[in-house]
């Protein structure tokens, strides 16, 4: 089994890397790794230093334990609007993390062994990729237990799996194996529980080897194509990135920076 280091103590998760690969596992087994605002908090300290660190090309978020991934928002703090944590405000910040999943521009993979349930469902689902282990299941719960997810959790669901089986799925609050998640298209890969770690560090050693622009311009236009105005946003950003980095940029902030005219004449007008 690989060798995992912390790289930050925290409360409710383990925060792990090992080279170039960063593992954030939710580490609230006894209550099949149910978040709170808290434990949502420390994911976002989490994926945020993730997408700070060059080294990091790509993440797993997980769940300890084989019985869990996570059971959704912890409903024993749930709140009249929203999941209280130790400040006593009531948040649904869940759906702040939802969006940094989608926005970080380095390769996400749910690792998920046993239960992924609502709202850590929705999670699994904002992820890049998903490798099951043979006993995960399935299941969205807002319905029988007073919430719904009307964002990605049912939009987003819908494209990925199809309007008909996204309304089943929230319609039903049934169970589904790893095996039907994988025909639906709802995950990548089933392995054998003994196995999930193995496969999944070995996805992400292929995912190291491919070049990281191109990996990340892949996940943004793919994510432009459903997040409407604010996914062309975080395209547009890559592209001004890599403009910064070409001599064309750079003859336009140091022609401003010499009080001087830019010369744009010596660059390529490509068809
Ligand atoms: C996960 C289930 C199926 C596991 O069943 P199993 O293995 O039989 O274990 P249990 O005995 O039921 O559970 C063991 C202990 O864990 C506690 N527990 C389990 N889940 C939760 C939970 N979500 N919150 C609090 N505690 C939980 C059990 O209570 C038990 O402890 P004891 O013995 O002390 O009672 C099964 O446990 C299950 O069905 N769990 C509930 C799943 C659920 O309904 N989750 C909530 C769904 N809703 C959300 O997640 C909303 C999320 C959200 O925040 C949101 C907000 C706005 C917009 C979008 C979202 C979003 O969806 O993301």
């Amino acid at each position: 089994m690989a060798e995992w280091k912390t790289i930050t103590t925290y409360s409710e998760i383990l925060f792990e890397r090992m080279d170039h690969i960063a593992k954030i596992t939710i580490n609230r087994p006894e209550v099949r790794n149910a978040f709170t605002p808290d434990t949502i908090q420390e994911m976002i300290e989490a994926f945020t230093y993730c997408r700070d660190d060059e080294s990091i090309g790509v993440i797993i978020l997980t769940g300890q334990g084989d019985l869990a991934f996570c059971s959704g928002g912890d409903q024993k703090v749930r709140g009249n609007g929203g999941y209280v944590g130790k400040d006593k405000i009531a948040r649904l910040n869940v759906l702040d993390l939802q969006r940094l999943i989608r926005v970080i521009p380095k390769p996400v993979i749910a690792m998920v062994r046993g239960w992924s349930v609502g709202g850590g469902n929705i999670l699994q689902l904002v992820c890049d990729l998903t490798i099951a282990a043979d006993n995960a299941q399935f299941m969205q719960t807002g319905p029988k237990v007073g919430s719904f997810d009307a964002g990605y959790g049912s939009a987003y669901l819908a494209r990925v799996i199809g309007h008909k089986k996204a309304k089943e799925v929230w319609f039903l609050c049934k169970p589904y194996t790893a095996q039907e998640a994988l025909e639906m298209g709802w995950i990548n890969k089933v392995v054998p529980l003994a196995d999930v770690e193995k496969e999944t560090l070995a996805w992400c050693q292929e995912i190291l080897k491919k070049s990281p622009t191109a990996l990340r311009f892949i996940k943004a236009a793919m994510n432009a194509d459903t997040d409407g105005l604010a996914g062309l946003q975080q395209i547009a950003g890559d592209s001004t990135m890599l403009f910064y980095e070409s001599d064309e940029g750079k003859e336009g902030r140091d022609a401003f920076v010499e009080k001087r005219e830019p010369d744009f004449d010596k660059f390529p007008k490509f068809p």
